[in-house]
């Protein structure tokens, strides 16, 4: 056993030698960046004792561990996360300042790893936070993007996306593990040849990439234990033939290399469904085989069998992306350990669990079946297999029903179906939200439903409070301990105590105070970046989040055009509103880049307008982040969640903001409709269709013009999008908003939700003025997001899906 207090002056002690070791014996010369380097380095070797005193905890224990595959991983920055778990912070404060320098010195630099594109990735890094806080045994699975998610740049109004190499400063935490490397096989050709009743499998003239793992360390603080998040990255395995012997050979080597080195180069966007599609197939499968090879040898290593494996390792597919998972995990099982299919097949289903994002139809993975036979032949056998089985499985028990047969199939008009596989292996298909659980059971897995109800579970989505109320509002939390105590700290339920001083002005007061103070760092943040300084008097209106559609950005821009329209109109509002938008769109994805440029042109031509400048701020923030988010989301008033009911899964953004105080403007969807039973109707600002009104209304026939005609606020709204703003032509926006069904049309109906939501936030404004009112249901959200920290998903997924325990001390 470790001890884990580390002793007074020992952090400070390591530093040093490691900046001596660095060749910088005297720390007075030393300087920013070198330290930086030698802590990170100190703490990265305090780190790897704790990972591995845990992992032999765990090994001794005999328990089981969960390996969570996802595609991404949005961790953010380590720092100061990492120091704190090893509880050094001040420590190394005091040391820095003999110096002169400060921790945030230190770290300023550090980049934020954008190894995700938004709520999937997020989420993936908020529970292996919660899985090592609660001692549960986890690994991480992911791929090292050698560039993550963009950085995004406003030029001219629009978005410009800039490469995000993150490595050079924000790579300092990875640790290189190249003797656990494996190779992962691509192409080739299959010879199958049956000895007595046993088929041996010949792969031959395939590519191999090596797979090289970097580690990160997630510790779980004070009473946890500390897990690994392991990111893949290709090296090329092929050695390169002399270009004077077989020129042909060359020519294929080198491109194959080419190929290689895409790999893990960047992440893809979520849109992108068609364009470069074997790519993304290459790296799901280049993701799940150098997994499953890992997580068979780290078993083997602790003295396992394969006949143990399913006790000690539960396997977590995060979305289909690592679906393959399941066929690659058959492979290894029937061709390396020679196991029959049916062995195979029990051994894997009672392994693999998986959860679905999103019920949007486009986001059900398929892939044709000539590009998965061409990369990925031995697992397209093993894929045809399990539809053999599953489709003869089905007739024999819907004999004749064709139709349900054929939605049920695992391939089927000529495309391999992700979420199938997904659903018929999986021990249990979990939902992220009630609503979004039931949308799962009643539309896109009905079929399923019916036939294996028992496997469908819902749990509802947590966010880490470490990152999201500890770290980012520390003011917020000085309050906390001292009217409620430190125990909410390590179990956040306790936040409920807050309760008892909903009635209490001293501290309402108090609360309001934070919020303030909150709103000057951000400003400050903002102004740091080129902007102008924001008014802290002002109400914040806060809606971040990929830019989409359905998240309808729109909806939100239509109420700023009308609360301008009044304002030109003589109509002020209690007081000024500042707006604020962070979020970025996906490359290819043109409305999403339409609504960025509109959102930018409308803050340019409000600003200039000397009427409406004072009373009306609105601000896209550029390069939304993790980083930005602890810097914005304690500074929010108003939370955004005004999604087209059933079209939000579950969203966490929403949960960070409630855990912050902010009040939520929303509609009846995905984790709304639970906030709202936490905190009470009268805490949260809910409007609009529900989700049956929502399918009432598109299967009636939506009309825009309908509610254009009878809303005079709402057409004054649409109609000044026909007129430039800041000198650009947005008049499709318009026409987008209001026209009839058909190409262009928009689909999420925001004009259908225009005056319920208009007349929700003019509620919202009038109640804010009664300030103790206000605070206090900024209180209420506070104590009840309790429920909403990952720490609670996490228990549930643990004893409800993956069967694992706590490793005690
Ligand atoms: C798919 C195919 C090809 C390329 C990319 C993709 C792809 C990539 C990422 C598809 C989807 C994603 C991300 C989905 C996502 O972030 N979903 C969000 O998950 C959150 C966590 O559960 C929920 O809170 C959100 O509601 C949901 O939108």
């Amino acid at each position: 056993m470790v001890d884990k207090t580390i002793k007074a002056g020992a952090f400070a002690r390591l530093v040093r030698a490691k900046l001596s070791a660095h060749g910088v014996p005297a720390p007075a010369n030393a300087t920013k960046e070198q330290w930086y380097t030698a802590t990170v380095a100190a703490a990265k070797e305090l780190l790897a004792r704790r990972a591995a005193a845990f992992r032999e905890r765990a090994r001794l224990g005999g328990h089981k561990r969960v390996a969570y595959l996802c595609m991404e991983f949005l961790v953010g920055r380590s720092f100061i996360e990492n120091l704190e778990a090893l509880g050094v912070c001040d420590e190394l404060s005091a040391e820095l300042s003999r110096y002169g320098l400060s921790l945030s010195d230190l770290y300023a630099s550090e980049s934020d790893p954008g190894l995700g594109n938004g709520g999937l990735g997020r989420l993936a890094a908020c529970f292996l936070d919660s899985l090592s806080a609660l001692s549960y045994p986890a690994i991480g699975y992911s791929l090292c993007y050698e560039s993550g998610l963009f950085r995004q740049r406003i030029v001219d109004g629009e978005q410009v996306e800039l490469s995000d190499d993150w490595i050079a400063s924000g790579g300092a935490w990875l640790v290189p593990r190249p003797e656990a490397t494996v190779a992962v096989r691509f192409g080739g050709r299959i010879e199958e040849r049956f000895e007595g009743n046993h088929l041996h499998i010949t792969h031959t003239e395939y590519e191999a990439v090596r797979a090289v793992p970097y580690d990160l360390y997630v510790p779980g603080g004070e009473g946890g234990g500390t897990n690994i998040l392991r990111l893949w990255r290709a090296k090329e395995a092929m050695p390169i033939p002399d270009p004077r012997g077989s020129q042909t050979g060359y020519v294929k080597a080198m491109q194959a290399r080419t190929a290689v080195g895409e790999l893990t180069r960047s992440l893809y966007p979520p849109d992108e469904h068609d364009e470069g599609k074997l790519l993304r197939l290459c790296q799901q499968y280049f993701l799940v085989s150098a997994s499953l090879q890992d997580i068979v040898a780290e078993h083997f290593a602790d003295g396992g069998t394969l006949a143990t494996l399913p006790m000690r390792v539960a396997i977590h597919i995060n979305d289909t992306h690592p679906a393959l998972a399941i066929p690659e995990l058959l492979r290894i099982l029937m061709d390396t350990h020679s196991y029959p299919w049916e062995g195979a097949w029990e051994m894997v289903s009672t392994m693999v669990s998986y959860t679905n994002h999103t019920v949007m139809p486009e986001a059900l993975e398929c892939w044709r079946t000539d590009l998965f036979r061409m990369k990925l032949p031995r697992l397209f056998s093993i894929v045809e297999e399990i539809n053999r089985r599953k489709t003869a499985a089905l007739w024999a028990r819907f004999t004749g029903d064709w139709d349900r047969i054929s939605r049920m199939a695992v391939v089927a008009n000529g495309q391999v179906r992700m979420a199938n596989i997904s659903v018929v292996t999986a021990h249990t298909v979990n939902g992220v939200s009630r609503l979004h659980s039931d949308i799962l059971k009643k539309t896109v897995f009905s079929d399923f439903y019916e036939e294996t109800p028992q496997k469908f579970k819902s749990i509802t989505n947590g966010v880490t409070h470490r990152r999201w109320l500890l770290h980012a509002n520390r003011e917020l939390c000085a309050l906390l301990d001292e009217l409620i105590g430190t125990g909410y700290r390590k179990d956040p339920e306790q936040l409920e105590g807050l309760l008892f001083y909903r009635g209490d002005s001293a501290v309402l007061e108090r609360l309001s105070l934070v919020k303030r103070t909150k709103k000057e760092s951000f400003s400050r943040f903002l102004v740091g970046r080129g902007a102008r300084p924001l008014d802290p008097e002002a109400v914040f209106d806060v809606q971040i989040k990929r830019m989409h559609e359905y998240k309808r950005q729109l909806l939100n821009v239509l109420k700023i055009l009308s609360l301008w329209e009044e304002v030109r109109a003589g109509k002020l509002p209690p007081r000024p509103i500042v707006f604020l938008f962070g979020g970025k769109a996906a490359r290819g994805y043109h409305m999403a880049k339409e609504m960025i440029r509109l959102i930018v042109a409308l803050g340019a031509e409000i600003a200039r307008d000397p009427v409406a400048r004072d009373a009306l701020r609105v601000e896209f923030c550029e390069d939304y982040n993790v980083t930005m988010a602890e810097q914005m989301i304690p500074a929010a008033d108003i939370s955004e969640q005004i999604s087209l009911a059933g079209k939000e899964a579950s969203g966490t953004g929403c949960m960070k903001l409630m855990m912050n105080g902010a009040v939520t403007l929303g509609t009846l969807d995905g984790a709304n409709v639970e906030i709202r039973d936490a905190v009470g109707a009268e805490n949260i600002y809910i409007f609009g269709l529900n989700e049956r009104d929502v399918e009432g209304l598109w299967c009636s026939g939506y009309d825009a013009r309908l509610y254009y005609r009878a809303s005079d606020r709402l057409r004054a709204a649409v109609d000044r999008l026909y007129s430039p703003l800041a000198g650009k032509d947005l008049s499709h926006i318009a026409e987008y908003l209001i026209a009839g069904r058909g190409s262009i049309a928009d689909p999420y109906m925001c004009l259908a939700d225009f005056d319920a939501y208009r007349a929700a936030f003019d509620r919202l404004l009038a109640d804010y003025e009664a300030r103790d009112e206000f605070s206090a249901r900024s209180l209420v959200n506070i104590a009840r997001s309790g429920r909403f920290s990952s720490d609670r998903c996490i228990r549930e997924y643990a004893e409800e899906i993956w069967h694992i325990t706590r490793v005690n001390e």
